[in-house]
């Protein structure tokens, strides 16, 4: 391949990503960032969502313009057929999440009767809250036999056929399943509803884009509500749930006296094996013998944040970082399970010393080696793993791993949130209200999802999170926008003092936070959920999801599991900025759909900006909204951005005017400002009372 022209500071804002393009760029080597310059111009069609390839009379387009085609063959118009793309997206993201979780359940099953080499159950206690959750008997059980039982109704849940998945009325608040119920958006069962998208998006079905749209709705809820949340819930109670912890992100993790093991993909079924391999004396004393030092497990993608967050493993980097990964030259083998794999990695390994592993009948790939996964001799697997990298260390071509790496604190759940916000004896989100109903805080924001060649690396992220930030507001994040946060010290308590604003920082000076929570992998976006419904539990901010004053993004969103993701928080009652937007703009009527009518159905709606600041500014416009209708107090210290029109019609019905006040109000007491390192589980000697417990 030749060297392509390459503004490099234009693909990724990460200085350490532009040193190795630059250096693959001057060497000719390809890229996602050549591969995409190769694309040049895309069709307009397919961009906007206007071309249908649905049945073998297409694929047909709406191009007013250039034809004046109006209508497919069949006659669907460009709302239809934008709609029911869009809900197939929303179907195969909805499947790969939940397939994931299907997956997790099955191995804790297994490993309840003994038959997953290696695996446990590491927390009990997490089984027995869930069991007592689901009404399901505790007392005088083993914790194997209860793990069975649980396995079962879980499994249920994917090919259920009747009445309602589990989790929503146990959840979330009742005026809100309530909505649910009303608009029909409780799933039967996750796969139910992936069977009934895939139907009513086959040719001669539903054409109304309203009622495919509600479907999508309600096949996403089978994802955050049920697949996702599964998955999150039995891997805390198979791998142990996740407590802060501090590491380190970015290419500079890899080392050159050690093997390097690079895991990619999504489960950390494998991965935490491998990670229980890489210790192992007898492979550790391998390692020696072939001149390493030591054995490293870092991770990509998703995979990277379940062995970050409950084993501390080093981040090597987000999604578009894994063919730069390899031309570092020091990944002695990468391991891959599942989504976000990018064919392009087993060409690119032999320009280096690289072996590619795939491990999942579900996903091969030409040329890559495949080592096949099951849970019955899952550690065997993962020793084997181990050996063939370390037997490949020494063929090392050059070596060249940039110098730069990022201190991070990760391992942050509902459940240990809890703790830090309240203290230990006082496990409550009221900390938390209370900052929002004092105007201390504005509210929450989940910014979260991919990377894309559409947009530079890392940009958006940074950029959106640092606006919301400095305007007091709280941001929790998952996945690769997590990832690009910690690369710049975001995700350090000290990030408080330095980037937050001054209500932000208060709180987490209080109760030891980092102003940005890394919650974990893409599925750990239930945990937000979870999350939402504990502030409504709380108290005095509303009865229902969308009264809170929250909102989500996906600033760098590329694949069918974002859209999911937006879906499920939508139908849930958030307003949520997508970019790049989803395909259906070549659909004016099904835009103002998604952007603004649902609004009135479900409380939540899409956004589809593409500058991350003016994006942060309308989810804090929409915040200001819901604060303005709860009525609470105006902003302690940032300014509002809720518009002058809205400020005016809530100060007609009563709220406070939402401008900038002179000081606190009342509040929550300032801790000693130690418990920042203490979240990291550092000693920090602090005076303050929740220091002294
Ligand atoms: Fe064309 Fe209709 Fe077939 Fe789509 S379903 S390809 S619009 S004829
Ligand atoms: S890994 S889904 S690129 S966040 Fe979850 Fe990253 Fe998006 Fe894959």
């Amino acid at each position: 391949m030749k060297k392509t022209t390459m503004q490099i500071d234009e693909r990724t804002a990460d200085p350490v990503a532009q040193e190795v393009l630059q250096k693959t760029n001057d060497a000719g080597i390809e890229t996602a960032h050549t591969r995409h310059l190769e694309q040049g111009t895309r069709c307009p069609f397919g961009e906007k969502g206007v071309c249908c390839r649905i049945c073998d009379m297409g694929p047909c387009r709406i191009s007013l313009r250039e034809t004046g085609a109006k209508r497919g063959v069949c006659g669907a118009t460009a709302e239809t057929i934008a709609a029911r793309q869009l809900i197939r997206q929303v179907a195969a993201g909805v499947a790969a999440h939940s397939d994931h979780g299907h997956d997790i359940v099955k191995t804790l099953k297994l490993a309840a009767k003994g038959e997953a080499q290696g695996y446990s159950i590491k927390d009990p206690q997490r089984l027995l809250a869930l069991a007592r959750e689901w009404g399901v008997k505790t007392e005088n059980r083993k914790v194997e036999e209860l793990a069975l039982e649980m396995a079962d109704l879980a499994l249920g849940q994917f090919n259920q056929q009747e009445g309602e998945i589990r989790y929503p009325a146990l959840r979330a608040p009742e005026a809100t399943v309530q909505n649910w119920r009303k608009l029909g958006l409780i799933p039967v069962g996750v796969e139910h509803e992936i069977v009934e998208t895939l139907h009513r998006t086959h040719e001669g079905v539903d054409a109304d884009y309203v009622n495919l749209i509600m479907h999508g709705l309600r096949t996403s809820m089978g994802d955050g509500w049920a697949g996702a949340m599964l998955a999150t819930d039995f891997s805390d109670i198979l791998f142990g749930s996740p407590q802060p912890v501090r590491s380190q992100v970015n290419l500079g993790v890899l080392r050159t006296d050690a093997v390097n093991i690079v895991v990619h993909g999504h489960e950390p079924t494998l991965s935490e094996m491998v990670v229980a391999a890489s210790r192992d004396p007898e492979l550790l004393k391998f390692a020696k013998e072939k001149g390493a030092a030591g054995i490293l497990v870092g991770g990509i993608c998703c995979t990277a944040n379940e062995i970050l967050m409950r084993q501390g493993a080093p981040v090597v980097g987000n999604f578009l970082h894994q063919e730069l990964a390899l031309a570092t030259g020091a990944v002695d083998v990468m391991l891959v399970d599942v989504q976000c794999i990018m064919p392009a990695l087993v060409e690119h390994a032999e320009k280096f010393h690289t072996k590619v592993i795939t491990t999942s009948k579900k996903a091969r790939i030409p040329g890559a080696q495949h080592i096949a996964f099951d849970e019955e001799h899952a550690y065997d697997i993962a020793k084997q793993i181990v050996r063939t990298a370390i037997e490949n260390y020494p063929n090392r071509r050059v070596v060249d791993i940039p110098a730069g790496k990022t201190d991070l604190v990760a391992g942050f759940t509902v459940q240990n949130t809890f703790r830090h916000l309240g203290g230990r004896y006082r496990a409550t989100f009221r900390p938390l209200n209370d900052g929002i109903i004092s105007g201390r805080l504005r509210g929450v924001a989940a910014v979260i999802g991919c990377n894309t060649v559409l947009k530079t690396q890392d940009d958006s992220h940074i950029k959106m999170v640092r606006e919301l930030i400095a305007n007091d507001v709280l941001v929790v994040m998952t996945g690769c926008a997590a990832t690009a946060c910690a690369k710049v010290g975001l995700l350090q308590p000290e990030a408080a003092a330095k980037w937050a604003g001054a209500g932000l920082r208060e709180i987490c000076e209080a109760v030891g936070l980092p102003p940005v929570l890394h919650l974990g992998s893409c599925v750990d976006n239930s945990r937000i959920l979870v999350a939402l419904c504990e502030m409504i539990k709380e108290g005095g901010l509303g009865d229902k999801l969308s009264d809170l004053p929250i909102a989500g993004a996906a600033p760098e969103a590329m694949c069918e599991k974002a859209i999911a993701i937006g879906f499920y928080c939508v139908a849930s009652g958030a307003y949520v900025n997508y970019s790049p937007a989803m395909r259906v703009l070549g659909s004016p009527v099904l835009t103002k759909f998604l952007t603004a009518d649902i609004e009135q159905l479900v409380g939540g709606k899409f956004n589809f900006e593409d500058d991350p600041v003016k994006a942060a500014r309308l989810m804090m416009a929409h915040m200001d909204k819901k604060r303005a209708a709860l009525k609470l107090r105006p902003l302690m210290y940032a300014k509002s951005f809720l518009s002058e029109e809205v400020a005016a019609a809530a100060a007609d019905a009563g709220a406070p005017a939402p401008t900038r006040s002179e000081g606190p109000v009342s509040g929550i007491k300032r801790g000693c400002g130690g418990h920042a390192t203490a979240v990291a589980g550092v000693p920090h000697g602090g005076a303050c009372a929740d220091c002294a417990q």
